[in-house]
This record gives C-alpha cells, sequence and structure tokens, in this order.
C-alpha cells in the first residue's frame, strides 16, 4: 500500500521534498501539504497533486489518513513537531538541525526512548551522498591507515537574509559538517575552536572551526555563507598512508577562449540531488518495515550535531577552545554510535 505522507512547510525544502517524492520515488501519496501561508500550501499542493491542504501542523501530524511525516518547516518548529509525531507514533522525517538547543534533542530523544523505539530520520543528507560514502569506505577499507585529519569547505553563493549572523552559519549550516565528519570518521568530538577573518564589507565573513576528536584526530571546518561564485562543498581525508578527497560533481565542462570552465550550482539542491533521493527513498523503506535506515542520522546525530554548534557558537564568541561534553547515549542509539573512539 501507498505511504500516504504530510509535508510540514512549503517552502524551499518542503517543496524540494515534495517534488522529489511525487516525480522521482514510487509508493508515496503526497496526501497533506501544511503551511502557516494557506496560499503557499495549496500552490505546492496543486503542483505536486497533494490531496489536502492545512495550516495547522498538529492536526496534520494527528489524522488519520496520514502514515508518516516530512518535517520542512522553520527550525524552531523541528523538535516541537518531531515530539508530535512521537506521541502520533508516525516516522518522521525531519530536515536538519532537529533543533538548535541540544536540551530540546534530549527531549526528542527522551520521547523514543520512552516507547522504545527510533521514529525520527534527521535529514542529514551528505550521508547518502556517493562521495562521502566512498570516502568512508576507503577509510573503513584500511587503504588510508589510520585517519589524522578531515578538511571541510562549505561555501554558499550569498546568505539569504541580511540579518545573517556568524552564529547562524555555525547552528544552520556547519551541522553538515560536524554530522558528516563524525559519521565517515566514526568518532566523536571533544574539542572546538572557532575563527574568523575580517571582510571589507558588512557580509558575514568565513567562520573557521577546529574540532578534536575523541579519536584524536583534527577536523577543520571553513563554512563560507558569502563566497560569491557559487556552492561548493569540499573535502579532504588524511591518513597515515593515503588521502581522499571529493570531486566537484561536473557532468559537463567547457573547453572554450583558451579556458576550461566548470559550472556550480547555485545551492544544495544541485548538487545534493541524488542524496535527497537515496535519503528519501530510505525513509520510505523505514515507513514500511520499521527498520532505521543503518546509515541515516538519528536523534543522537542530531543531539550531537546540536550540542557541537552550542559548543561551536560558545568558542567564536569568547575566542576560547571550548570542551565538547554529551550525556552518556541511551542504549536505543547505540547502533549509531561510533565504534572507534
Ligand atoms: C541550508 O540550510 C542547508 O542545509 C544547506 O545545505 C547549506 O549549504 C546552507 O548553508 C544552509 O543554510
Amino acid at each position: 500500500m501507498s505511504i500516504r505522507l504530510a509535508v510540514i512547510g512549503a517552502g524551499i525544502m518542503g517543496s524540494d521534498h515534495a517534488r522529489i517524492f511525487a516525480e522521482d520515488l514510487p509508493g508515496v501519496t503526497l496526501q497533506v501539504i501544511c503551511d502557516a501561508s494557506e496560499e503557499r500550501a495549496r500552490h505546492l499542493a496543486d503542483r505536486v497533486g497533494a490531496k489536502h491542504v492545512l495550516i495547522d501542523p498538529e492536526a496534520a501530524i494527528a489524522r488519520k489518513d496520514v502514515d508518516a511525516v516530512l518535517i520542512a518547516s522553520p527550525d524552531f518548529t523541528h523538535a516541537p513537531l518531531s515530539l508530535a509525531s512521537i506521541r502520533a507514533s508516525k516516522p518522521v522525517l525531519c530536515e536538519k538541525p532537529l533543533s538548535q538547543s541540544s536540551q530540546e534533542c534530549l527531549q526528542v530523544m527522551e520521547s523514543e526512548v520512552a516507547v522504545g523505539r527510533r521514529f525520527v530520520q534527521v535529514g542529514f543528507m551528505r550521508r547518502f551522498d556517493q562521495s562521502y560514502t566512498e570516502m568512508k569506505a576507503a577509510l573503513d577499507g584500511g587503504r588510508l591507515g589510520r585517519a589524522l585529519m578531515m578538511h571541510n569547505f562549505h561555501r554558499n553563493v550569498e546568505t539569504p537574509q541580511t540579518d545573517f549572523t556568524a552564529a547562524m552559519a555555525i547552528t544552520n549550516s556547519a551541522p553538515h559538517e560536524f554530522d558528516v565528519a563524525r559519521f565517515v570518521l566514526g568518532v566523536e568530538y571533544i574539542g572546538i575552536s572557532a575563527f574568523q577573518p575580517r571582510r571589507s564589507d558588512t557580509r558575514v565573513a568565513p567562520v573557521v572551526m577546529v574540532l578534536e576528536t575523541s579519536g584524536g584526530q583534527l577536523v577543520n571546518i571553513e563554512i563560507n555563507n558569502n563566497a560569491a561564485y557559487g556552492y561548493d562543498v569540499r573535502g579532504e581525508l588524511v591518513g597515515e598512508r593515503g588521502a581522499t578527497s571529493i570531486n566537484a560533481l561536473a557532468f559537463a565542462t567547457v573547453d572554450a577562449g583558451l579556458q576550461h570552465v566548470r559550472r556550480y550550482e547555485e545551492d544544495w539542491r544541485g548538487r545534493y540531488a541524488e542524496a535527497y533521493r537515496r535519503q528519501n527513498r530510505a525513509f520510505l523503506k523505514f515507513v514500511q518495515t520499521g527498520e532505521f535506515p543503518v546509515i541515516a542520522a538519528d536523534a543522537w546525530g542530531g543531539y550531537c550535531a546540536a550540542i557541537t554548534a552550542e559548543a561551536g557558537v560558545r568558542a567564536l564568541a569568547g575566542n576560547r577552545r571550548v570542551v565538547i561534553e554529551t550525556v552518556n547515549p541511551p542504549d536505543l542509539y547505540r547502533s549509531s554510535v561510533p565504534m572507534k573512539m
């Protein structure tokens, strides 16, 4: 039977997810599109052929004709709506971050622990990207030797709002790197430092972070939200016997006028299109089978990203190294806790 999905949030990500489910993935029916703006919800529902339009997310989650939930509403609604989905016993694919507050992530975990199963898959889609898959396979296969460092670059064209702050670079953009580096290396973080160069204008300057891991590795991350030239994510993992890099994706390049030209995507939706499809397909399988996807991020992953971001914000504000201390992971999350500590 087709899975009946409620999509909460009809903005950029809600629309993209709805399009992926409607056009690329079999076995799912877009039952409800819900948005604070009824007009926006209706517009998306008409585009993707969804059945119903609502403005109340809790009502959408509670509907009897909804089996599963996709949350892509503003960040501050992610945890409360995940909690509502757990209460309704409905699996939920929640866009990152699970919350910007580690306390709220703990509440989500407590609620799952109370019922004894995981409902929340967090949308850290890079875990499904082929480049990180191959990077992890090279490391786990032993070809690189023991990991020493991972370098990460995350560049956006420009910040969406004028009031975008360096703290938002850490809480909104960097969680992708916090999560994927932790996933690839199979470690937890124990400390973070953060720095910023000075720009000549009023736009947010890049934030550069250095994280120390439980395995003695260093992970550095550049978040450059105003890189101007394109959406560009790079990474290199350096081991004791070799290194592996993520290639920038380009299906075609142009050689002309004494130049070799490669196009950049405008944003993450193009660069990670296949990763989103794989992630959402894994979610549908999770809904069908009840088995949490092995490589997906769960609420523990959401918590680890949030507590790292909180420490990063403090490190930048106080110009100092901040220790990252997590709670002990509940047994429910044992399979998502790194083995190689
Ligand atoms: C946005 O929310 C994302 O998730 C993108 O992947 C990231 O590149 C961007 O910086 C974030 O604002």
